[in-house]
């Protein structure tokens, strides 16, 4: 072998010995070191894991040393199609640990800026009274919103999301992103309920928690069109999967930008905003709808915004094929987790890292 190709093959032996400790990028290096010393679990492969908690966190109730706060609220209730949403925060658990601990472009490391941590799940007092749990949600959010901290929610039937919003916005009312085929502002009872998953931003609006000209609703669609004529009344601005597909993303997001501005707002991911094929583990698939590419390019546009929580809901294991549904809103999910933490550590002009 000539000189030159020995010199070349000397440096890739180097270069195959560099380990994550020394990654070329010096935060992510430091942060393994950091998990190394710490018996952290965030880089050990799935099936070491003994314990799920959301992307590895570490599972804690101490509100006093948190940040941001990611919950279960398995609420079961509400829902006019069929329930089993309440096994969606342990699926979620169980799938978020191939996704994390860094962001795949932005480099991003949420546990470096802000001390995540696994609340567990709400334990409902009355899980089969609807009126109940949402108060139960209510006051657990209450709890943490009053401790600084940010709650990154999972649920559940989209019905979580009001006693949230209400929470949230008790001194003011907070805007909103909400993705999702339906708008959930219907009036009146679904199936006897007020308090229904088909009118949980009515309610909230109703409760003080957004304020509907700081609402942006994006990827409406499908069989329930006619119920959301209190979306339009109340002045949120609703961007249908049509006027996404005539817009496009950059517009879509500029939009966005300018109505929710620079104060505090909230995120809400229904699953079923995204297309039924990509999405098949939900009460109500809808075709037409987001590719998980656009959903989350969609969720990255929003960086910048002051972001004070977010929420998934509507994911049902019993329904998802081969974890495909769960896999995809743990991905989302992390890119959330990441926007939660640079809003938080920009608003407080804190950075905390998470300890295990
Ligand atoms: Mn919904």
């Amino acid at each position: 072998m000539s000189d030159i190709a020995d010199q070349r093959l000397e440096a890739m032996r180097k270069f195959a010995q560099r380990s994550l400790e020394n990654h070329r990028h010096p935060h992510i290096g430091e942060f393994y070191k950091r998990c190394l010393e710490e018996n952290a679990p965030v880089f050990d492969p799935p099936h070491e894991l003994t314990e799920n908690t959301f992307y590895r966190a570490p599972r804690s109730d101490q509100l006093n040393i948190a940040d941001i706060a990611c919950l279960g609220l398995p609420m079961d209730v509400s829902a006019p199609y069929h329930g089993g949403q309440k096994f969606a925060p342990n699926a979620l658990r169980e799938a978020s640990c191939t996704h994390g601990p860094i962001h795949d472009r932005w480099n991003v490391i949420p546990f470096d800026m802000c001390r995540v941590i696994d609340y567990g799940n709400v334990v409902f007092s009355r899980p089969h009274d609807t009126q109940q749990t949402v108060q139960d949600i209510y006051e657990t959010i209450c709890e943490i919103d009053d401790a600084g901290v940010v709650p990154f929610s999972v649920g559940g039937v989209h019905t979580v999301s009001h006693p949230v919003l209400k929470a949230l916005g008790r001194k003011e009312p907070v805007g909103l992103i909400h993705i999702d085929a339906h708008a959930d502002t219907m009036a009146g009872e679904m199936q006897g309920e007020e308090l229904s998953d088909g009118a949980v931003f009515r309610n909230a609006v109703l409760d003080s928690g957004i304020d509907p000209a700081r609402t942006v609703q994006i990827g409406i669609r499908g069989f329930a069109t006619h119920y959301w004529d209190f979306s339009y009344d109340s002045g949120m601005r609703v961007i249908t999967m049509d006027d996404f597909d005539e817009m496009g993303l950059k517009n879509v997001l500029a939009e966005v930008h300018e109505i929710i501005g620079d104060g505090p707002c909230y995120l809400t991911l229904d699953c079923d905003g995204i297309d039924a094929n990509y999405m098949p583990g939900t009460q109500l698939p809808e075709p037409f709808g987001f590719t998980s590419r656009e959903v989350r390019n969609l969720i990255r546009g929003l960086r910048g915004l002051d972001l004070i929580g977010a929420d998934i809901v509507e994911l049902c294991p019993l329904v998802d094929v081969r974890g495909t549904s769960a896999n995809l809103m743990a991905a989302l999910g992390f890119e959330i987790l990441c926007l939660l933490s640079e809003a938080r550590a920009e608003r407080t002009g804190e950075i905390n890292k998470t300890h295990w």
